[in-house]
């Protein structure tokens, strides 16, 4: 590992550290990941708890700087590496970016990655039926949140206009678990800023480096 480069703790199928490998690869920046499988060996593991101590992934680490919570770490990564620029330059328009990421965060990570991608994953694993009434509940969450996302989204080409920014990083990983599922495709499908939106995405480079692989393209 080089002295030099941004060291990136966590796991490849994990939404929130491909947001941080989607930020470093768009900046253009050489980092180490390091595997933490925080569901598997590494769960309640003493010395990544020292690191972060709630026990999520990811964590960056830089140097002597450790940094936790996602938003904080692609903020960082804009704003300490030289590359093209991933935030706004408008007040205004990085307000917005931030509104959508807490928006992303707050709103439609769970109902979307956990309420529905997982929720049909297990009931599929154990050769179940799914929770009808909480998969309900989840695609009304999730609708809910896609809707405001594509209400604040711009016509394109990117979620704020014409450039890429962290808000698009941010909300692709959570889509590509939420599109494995019919339900989640024909959530996205309702929302035409958003749809169109996806379609370009896969395009990126940075974005089939880092496929899930329970992705289907
Ligand atoms: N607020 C955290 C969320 C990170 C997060 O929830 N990561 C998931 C993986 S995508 C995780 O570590 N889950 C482990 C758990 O829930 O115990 C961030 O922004 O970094």
């Amino acid at each position: 590992m080089s002295a030099a480069n941004p060291q990136l703790l966590g796991a490849s199928y994990s939404v929130y550290v491909r947001i941080a490998r989607l930020a470093l690869i768009e900046k253009g920046v050489a980092f180490d990941p390091l595997e933490i499988d925080i569901f598997g060996d590494h769960a309640g593991d003493a010395a990544y708890l020292k690191l972060h101590p709630f026990g999520r992934i990811p964590t960056l680490r830089h140097g002597d700087f450790t940094l936790y919570e996602t938003a904080a770490i692609t903020r960082y990564i804009d704003e300490a590496f030289s590359g093209p620029a991933l935030q706004p330059s408008d007040v205004r328009a990085r307000a917005r970016m931030m509104q959508m990421i807490g928006v992303m965060d707050s709103y439609l990570y769970r109902p979307l990655v956990w309420g529905l991608y997982v929720a049909l994953d297990d009931a599929a694993k154990a050769g179940k039926p799914a929770d009808v009434a909480a998969l309900a509940k989840a695609m009304m969450k999730a609708r809910l949140a896609l809707k405001a996302l594509d209400d604040l989204a711009s016509d394109g080409p990117w979620l704020l206009g014409e450039s890429l920014s962290l808000a698009d990083l941010h909300l692709l990983p959570m889509l590509a678990y939420g599109c494995v599922a019919a339900e989640g495709r024909t959530l996205l499908q309702e929302q035409a800023h958003l749809q169109d939106w996806w379609e370009r995405m896969q395009a990126l480079p940075s974005v089939a480096t880092t496929r899930f692989a329970a992705e289907r393209v």
